[in-house]
């Protein structure tokens, strides 16, 4: 039905053009380029007899639901209308060795129309909702290595054929140094049928972080319209974008992203009921909304959807608004949490995330990066979480240094910058964001505290004047006041305490976090429920030694473990288990 609706609004806009400019309009007997570049030729001014786009409010129409690529020229063709694709009989090693070009079947991706049709799979309500006349202008920035030709082109056409030509300033396509030669060949070539689109070569690689910025460098669009190079925009995608950006310029607008399949290129729709959210140490989620929240709050599914932060790839923001975030951080490379920076600058600085249920965007997921990283993969991507760790989370980035101990010792770079910019744009701490952006996470600044009790004891550790004692537990005793830290340290005040020797006494030292030999395991071995009674292990050594009370002097020491000795036993007053 939604087909249907479209395909009748499409021929109203058709005519309408038709009769105001008297021009050619895109038709049967032109190919998918041609169709795409005469569409572009378009100006889809608003006028008295568009009646059924115009509201009672003057300033405002119904969304466009523009799409070009309606009455395909080939229905049966693979692929069509977002359908599943097959590799015909006999060309599974063909299919198979093309694989690797991009870790998505790249040869199906030849085989379907660069024009298909897919399916309107906006919610209920969204063909109808109303934009601002005057919505600002977008530059779209894709950014690609390497990225599969027809893919690529797929993407292009798809913002061309079913964005509204008046609000699309322009098309930049960023070339991340890529090494195929069709990128070299035949790109600028194709591309110019577009006067739209402009195409950038990089003379280095820059990774994508630095890409998309070199692109808004030369965007002239009052937004910027990130995509990826593997995209399929649907049906009235762009302008509820940006209405929310028009509506308040701090706000980042996301669409929706649907699956475009790696392994057959079909179009599958997702639920919109889902929040862009992180868990730790810092890795991007999904979460849906629940049912009784949907219900309580009454919430459409067409309604925006606040996100504490975004997947990263497709998102709208205002092009000076995004200036003054300072951008991202330009240390950042090639691949990863750029998404994480943006996300918690643009909340903790003023501005807004959303998902807007009513634009939805293909994107081919995959499960591997077909690209090489210029440096090691793991250790970019790791570096990156680093930077954004160090710049943004406060207090937190022990929780992340906690799932990452090894990356304390990776020797910190100068940050200076960025610190400074979080200064001056005067933005929020990270506590307030946890608080009120996303109360629902769970982030202990320590994993236990209060007293630590030994359990045969019956008694309570002190500390006082740098020597330790056991004594009746009070939880009111400053004395008596531990922490157990993500960094597994045993901490009272900032002293630490130490295991010298293999086996016998323990020191106590001003604590710091990158000293691994001060890191005690406290975990229970047995029945598998983390953090309760238990035994310290030191956690350093390769032969298992254990926190105990040396009985005869009433003190602390490391000996053997021996996980039925009650001396060895451990408890502190909270836990902070989920
Ligand atoms: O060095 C590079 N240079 C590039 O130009 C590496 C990549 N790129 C291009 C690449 O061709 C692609 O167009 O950058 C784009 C993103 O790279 P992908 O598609 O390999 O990334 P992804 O889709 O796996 O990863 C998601 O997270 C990234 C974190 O850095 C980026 O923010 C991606 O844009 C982002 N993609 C999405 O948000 C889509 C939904 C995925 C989810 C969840
Ligand atoms: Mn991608």
């Amino acid at each position: 039905s939604h087909l249907i609706s479209n395909k009748s609004e499409n021929a109203l806009t058709a005519n309408i053009l038709a009769s105001k400019r008297n021009r050619k309009l895109p038709g049967g007997q032109l190919n998918a380029v041609e169709r795409a570049a005469s569409v572009e030729g378009h100006d889809l001014n608003l006028d008295e007899s568009w009646s059924t786009h115009v509201s009672k409010d003057p300033a405002m129409h119904k969304v466009l639901s523009l799409d070009a690529t309606m009455s395909p020229r080939d229905p049966k063709a693979p692929g069509q209308f977002g359908r599943a694709a097959e590799i015909p009989k006999g060309k599974e090693t063909n299919a198979s060795l093309r694989w690797k070009d991009a870790y998505f079947n790249a040869y199906l991706s030849d085989l379907i129309p660069l024009d298909r049709a897919i399916d309107d799979t906006r919610p209920e309500g969204c063909s109808e909702q109303m934009v601002h006349n005057d919505l600002p202008t977008t530059s779209i920035i894709m950014c690609f290595v390497d990225e599969v030709w027809s893919t690529l082109q797929r993407s292009v056409l798809s913002v061309l054929n079913r964005s509204p030509h008046h609000l699309l300033k322009e098309i930049i396509l960023v070339d991340d140094f890529s090494t195929k030669a069709y990128l070299k060949d035949y790109l600028d070539k194709y591309m110019q049928k577009f006067p739209k689109v402009r195409v950038l070569h990089l003379k280095e690689r820059h990774g994508l972080i630095r890409a998309r910025v070199a692109g808004a460098n030369i965007a002239t669009g009052d937004v910027l319209t990130f995509l990826d190079s593997h995209v399929e925009c649907n049906v009235g995608w762009l302008e509820p974008l940006l209405e929310r950006v028009h509506l308040n310029r701090k706000k980042l607008a996301c669409p929706v992203i649907d699956i475009i399949s790696d392994k057959d290129m079909s179009y599958i729709t997702v639920d919109s009921y889902q929040r862009g959210i992180f868990t730790w140490p810092m890795n991007f989620g999904w979460k849906p909304i629940p049912l009784e929240v949907i219900k309580k709050n009454k919430i459409k599914e067409s309604d925006p959807i606040r996100c504490p932060v975004m997947a990263g790839g497709l998102f709208s923001i205002d092009r000076k608004y995004f200036y003054e975030l300072g951008t991202y951080d330009p240390g950042l490379d090639v691949w990863g949490s750029e998404n994480m920076e943006l996300s918690f600058k643009v909340w903790m600085c003023g501005g807004e995330i959303e998902i807007i249920p009513c634009s939805k965007v293909g994107h081919v997921f995959r499960k591997h990066q077909p690209y090489s990283f210029p440096k090691d993969r793991i250790q970019t991507i790791e570096r990156n979480s680093v930077r954004v760790a160090e710049v943004w989370l406060d207090e937190y980035k022990e929780i992340f240094y906690g799932y990452y101990t090894h990356l304390l010792s990776s020797g910190v770079e100068d940050l200076t910058q960025q610190k400074e910019l979080r200064k001056s744009l005067n933005c929020k701490s990270f506590k307030w964001y946890l608080e009120n952006v996303f109360p629902d996470i769970h982030a202990p600044t320590v994993r236990a505290n209060g007293v630590l009790a030994n359990v045969a004891l019956g008694q309570c550790l002190f500390i006082q004047n740098f020597t330790i004692g056991f004594e009746i537990c009070d939880v009111f005793s400053q004395n008596q006041q531990f922490n157990y830290t993500w960094l597994r340290l045993i901490k009272h005040e900032n002293i630490c305490i130490t295991p010298v020797e293999l086996k016998g006494t323990l020191a106590l030292q001003p604590c710091d976090n990158r000293d691994n030999s001060i890191r005690w395991l406290h975990k229970s071995l047995i029945t598998f429920q983390p953090l309760l009674a238990d035994h310290f292990v030191v956690e350093h050594l390769s032969q298992k030694m254990c926190l105990e009370v040396d009985r005869a002097r009433k003190t602390l020491r490391v000996n053997s473990c021996n996980f039925t000795n009650s001396y060895q036993k451990w408890q502190f007053g909270n836990y902070y288990t989920e």
